[in-house]
């Protein structure tokens, strides 16, 4: 007998971990009987079900290919756990789209304790390009975030294509290794947004992580952004600078205004969603991004996604319509 989406969305919101894996197999499977399904599982986890936004930490991790992103987050996890908070990672796998093999021969998996039932790693495929975040990652970090303290979304992400990660998550940490330059003329050429934390990996290295780490933090001053901290992390012996990247996060999270943070992801996400679907000719007829941004802003904020888009859907057949 299939297992009953609203029931395991409904044991999700009340904190029941043991029902995560069922509810990713469901986000994950396309089929239209599954989507039916998942729909339902997701109503079950909206914020007005909720009564409120989920109170997770939805924490981005990411950077270019072999940065260190997995490493550090096999050191991060323990911490957090050790802080008494469950931790559950989606990571974005860049090779499941290829023939097998990954972008690096020494790609490492997030090593966590497999006894411990407040941690959930899982794996999840891309959304065609690098640093895209397919619909069932998105879905799903949604859906954890009702169940776990802190909810990572690892993802390859180098340059501008960050974007989609920052919708989903309230903070996001950019890893570079050291010696990597192109970060450096990324930020400054203004063509990578600002991160809200910026992490150089490798520190064990020594003077080349502190020379990368003293660069990137000139060039965020330059760019007016000398608050973001700019952490040094080393994941292998001697490890360091992991706990001070998990109070750079939470800081960011202090900070921010979640309920505002999570509306806007949602009608922008909506909004790609939109364009995906009907391309950007249908955004035209909206008026153009901003227009259609601002006409997201005038809809109840308690919309979903589906909705929302519904709703672009209908005001972009209303004005090709013929005025009389
Ligand atoms: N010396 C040193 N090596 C590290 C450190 N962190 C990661 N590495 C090494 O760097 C390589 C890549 O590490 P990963 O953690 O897989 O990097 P990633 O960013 O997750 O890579 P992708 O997921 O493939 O993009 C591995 O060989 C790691 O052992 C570190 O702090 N110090
Ligand atoms: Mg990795």
């Amino acid at each position: 007998m299939p297992l009953d989406a609203r029931e395991l969305g409904r044991r999700l919101r009340e904190r029941d971990r043991s029902a995560a894996p069922a509810v990713l197999n469901l986000i994950e499977d396309r089929s239209a009987a599954a989507r039916g399904r998942a729909a339902a599982l997701l109503a079950e986890l909206s914020p007005a079900a909720l009564g409120g936004e989920a109170p997770a930490h939805l924490v981005g991790i990411t950077g270019p290919p072999g940065a260190g992103k997995s490493s550090l987050l096999s050191a991060l996890v323990p911490t957090w756990r050790g802080a008494g908070r469950t931790v559950a990672v989606l990571a974005v796998d860049p090779s499941s789209k290829r023939s097998g093999g990954s972008l690096l021969g020494d790609r490492v998996r997030i090593e966590h304790d497999p006894k411990d039932d407040g941690i959930l790693i899982r794996s999840t495929a891309t959304g065609g390009r690098l640093g895209g975040l397919a619909a069932p990652t998105r879905e799903a970090a949604h859906a954890l975030a009702a169940a776990f303290d802190v909810v990572v979304v690892e993802t390859v992400g180098v340059g501008q294509s960050e974007t989609d990660v920052e919708e989903v998550c309230d903070t996001v940490a950019v890893v570079v290794q050291p010696g990597s330059g192109d970060t450096l003329q990324f930020l400054k050429a203004g063509i990578m947004e600002v991160p809200d934390v910026l992490v150089v990996t490798k520190a064990d290295l020594g003077d080349v992580a502190e020379r990368a780490r003293r660069d990137l933090a000139q060039a965020l001053t330059s760019l007016g952004a000398g608050s973001v901290p700019v952490v040094a992390a080393s994941s292998v012996a001697p490890v360091s600078g992991i706990e001070e990247l998990a109070a750079a996060l939470d800081a960011h999270r202090d900070r921010i205004d979640v309920p505002a943070t999570r509306l806007r992801a949602r009608r922008l996400m909506a909004l790609g969603d939109f364009v995906a679907e009907h391309g950007e000719v249908a955004l035209r007829a909206l008026g153009g991004r901003r227009e259609a941004e601002r006409f997201l802003c005038t809809l109840d904020p308690g919309l979903q996604a589906p909705a929302l888009v519904s709703a672009l859907r209908e005001r972009a057949s209303r004005e090709r319509a013929p005025t009389s």
